[in-house]
């Protein structure tokens, strides 16, 4: 299979490559330009090859839908094209238009999502959303005087790139510790974050510890809202599919030989957030409740909504 599949895969896996939008993104260019330097002119070989590519890119990280809908949109026309020529063309085009896609939706997001920040605003952020930072980085490009607050986002440390993008952007921003999330929320008037993955009954999974954000601002009062693309909804749990929560390696949180051996770690990527600690999911389609998200997966689904049980 072309380098460029297992080289993506693996950048995912091994994190070089990540954020739920960016490895999207990063799947369906790597389809696409598999497709461009496919030389077999044989459309069952292409089909299945393309197949092999798209499992090969689904395996390399579990828990963001995104990756999923972006290879989907990607390899759609596969199916019904009658010739190699029709076939590679389709998946060049999808893969490219679905990044195109994204990057606007990431933009829109941005300038919707900035409406709902005032000036005088002290916004808290977790880890490193791109759609998230859009917001932020847009309110303050309009003049809107804010401060913010970026989690550390332990283990992988995102809170570092957070503080650097915002920085960059002209944001006031300060870095704290995740266990000070709750000290800090008494400050915020708003908080925005990222999503991995929206289900369609409109509960958040997102990089761990957003579900404890989310608690600490229901109970400070301070609005909590998740910045994400509709590519992030997952039609598969409309028909009973729960989300797989990724663990990784425990070499993640302690250094060999930190801790007595038997002592087990415990290391899960992101956690859920029920529907109720959400006051609004900003889209790419507009601002909407999570009870909303179901009725967008239909629309967006059509007829296809009858192959996915
Ligand atoms: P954007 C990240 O996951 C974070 O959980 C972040 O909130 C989410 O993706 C969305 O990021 P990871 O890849 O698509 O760091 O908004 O595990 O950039």
């Amino acid at each position: 299979m072309n380098d460029i599949i297992f080289s993506t895969a693996s950048d995912i896996r091994d994190m070089k490559v990540r954020g739920a939008g960016r490895i999207a993104r990063a799947g369906a260019l790597a389809l696409a330009a598999y497709a461009e330097a496919y030389t077999v002119r044989d459309l069952e070989q292409f089909r299945s090859d393309i197949r092999k590519a798209s499992d090969t890119l689904l395996d390399s990280r579990p828990t963001a839908v995104s990756l999923w809908n972006g290879v989907h949109a990607t390899v759609r026309g596969l199916k019904d094209a009658e010739s190699f020529e029709a076939a590679r063309e389709a998946v060049i085009a999808d893969g490219r238009r679905f990044a195109e896609e994204s990057e606007k939706a990431v933009q829109r997001i941005a300038r919707i999502g900035s409406k709902r920040i005032k000036s005088g605003d002290t916004l808290m952020t977790h880890c490193n959303s791109s759609a998230a930072i859009g917001v932020i980085a847009e309110a303050v490009r309009q003049g809107k005087d804010i401060k913010v607050y970026a989690t550390e986002s332990r283990p992988w440390r995102q809170g570092i790139l957070t503080v650097n993008d915002l920085s960059k952007a002209g944001v006031d921003v300060t870095l704290i510790i995740d266990s000070a999330v709750r000290t800090v929320m008494s400050r915020v008037d708003r908080v925005f974050v990222g999503a991995d993955t929206i289900t369609s009954s409109g509960s958040l999974i997102n990089k761990i510890g957003t579900s404890q954000v989310a608690m600490a601002a229901r109970e400070c009062r301070a609005e909590f809202n998740v910045c994400s693309e509709t590519y992030k909804f997952s039609p598969k749990t409309m028909f009973g599919d729960t989300v797989t929560i990724e663990e990784r390696n425990i070499d993640e949180v302690v250094r060999p030989g930190e801790i007595p051996e038997g002592v087990k770690v415990f290391n899960p990527v992101f956690d859920t957030t029920p529907a109720r600690y959400i006051d609004n999911i900003i889209t790419e389609l507009g601002i909407m409740s999570p009870g909303a998200v179901y009725g967008v997966m239909v629309r967006q689904l059509g007829d296809s909504i009858f192959n996915l049980e």
